[in-house]
């Protein structure tokens, strides 16, 4: 993918500002309406049984999080995902501590079984322990296991039959015959709560522009890991509550630039 495409996406992003439809956690909700305004999207959280159909059917794609997972939720997420499937919108699932409990790892796979997921974005032991895989994981964030990522990215994307988006230091997007790896990003990110849930949103509002998902995903991934480094240049050394702030103000502002200089990923095939 050459990165004035990657630039010409995020162009798009902002001149088509697409509805999200967000059926997230109650952690991350106000950042994720925030960081996808600042991209350039139009976010929209919709978690009742009797709009859900409705909203994800008009939307530009829909993001399901298992984050804060509940019952009536779920039931929200599989009403919503039936209507986003039936009217070919691009639905993207987050399996947030997936193998943590046994209910999000069966409701995380209940979702790839019911429903036709175009992207699921996780990191290594979410994307794991969903595809039948054993890695540790503690809560929410990912365990220090070394395992090899590419691999376990790429057998999962072919087990789920889907494309994986997996992050952490270095992220790899698959579907299991194509992979990129994205090197963009900076630790700090793991120090704001969030920051993987508001990506796969992110994710979300480029699959509503572009319906190759592969380049989608991998665009939004460079994308969202050039403004963190921007960003962290101008704020870590002041902490993670400036860092989100100024995170935030680079979605908005990052220019073609700062892609050109700063993007960083190769096609491994
Ligand atoms: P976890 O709960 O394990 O932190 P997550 O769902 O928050 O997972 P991450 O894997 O942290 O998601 O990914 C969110 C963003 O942070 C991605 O853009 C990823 O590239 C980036 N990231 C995570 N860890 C690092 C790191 N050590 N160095 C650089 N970027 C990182
Ligand atoms: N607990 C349940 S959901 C959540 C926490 C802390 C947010 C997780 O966000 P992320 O993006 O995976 O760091
Ligand atoms: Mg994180
Ligand atoms: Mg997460």
């Amino acid at each position: 993918m050459e990165k004035r495409e990657i630039a010409g996406l995020l162009e798009r992003v902002r001149r088509e500002n697409p509805l999200v439809h967000n059926i997230t956690n109650v952690v991350v909700t106000n950042f994720t309406a925030n960081g996808l305004l600042a991209l350039g999207a139009s976010p929209v959280m919709a978690y009742a049984h009797e709009e859900v159909a409705e909203m994800a059917g008009m939307a530009g794609s829909l993001v399901l999080n298992i984050g804060t997972l509940r019952p009536e939720v779920v039931e929200s997420m599989l009403i919503a995902g039936s209507a986003a499937n039936e009217k070919g919108v691009p639905v993207i699932l987050d399996p947030v501590g997936a193998g943590a409990t046994a209910y999000r790892t069966e409701t995380a796979r209940r979702l790839m079984e019911e429903l036709e997921i175009c992207i699921i974005r996780g990191n290594a032991a979410e994307i794991a322990n969903v595809a039948g895989e054993t890695w540790s994981i503690r809560g929410v964030d990912a365990g220090n296991s070394d395992g090899d990522v590419i691999e376990l990215a790429e057998s999962a994307a072919l087990k789920l039959n889907t494309i994986v988006a997996l992050t952490g230091k270095e992220d790899v997007i698959t579907d299991g015959k194509s992979t990129f790896v994205v090197s963009n990003g900076h630790p700090i990110l793991t120090k704001v709560t969030g920051t993987g849930c508001l990506l796969t949103s992110v994710i979300g509002a480029f699959t509503a522009v572009e319906k190759d998902f592969l380049k989608a995903a991998n665009a939004a991934l460079i994308i969202y890991g050039v403004a963190a480094e921007v960003a962290a240049d101008k704020s870590a050394m002041h902490g993670p509550g400036s860092f989100q702030a100024e995170f935030l103000n680079q979605l908005y502002h990052l220019d073609t630039e700062e892609i050109f200089k700063r993007s960083s990923f190769h096609k491994r095939r």
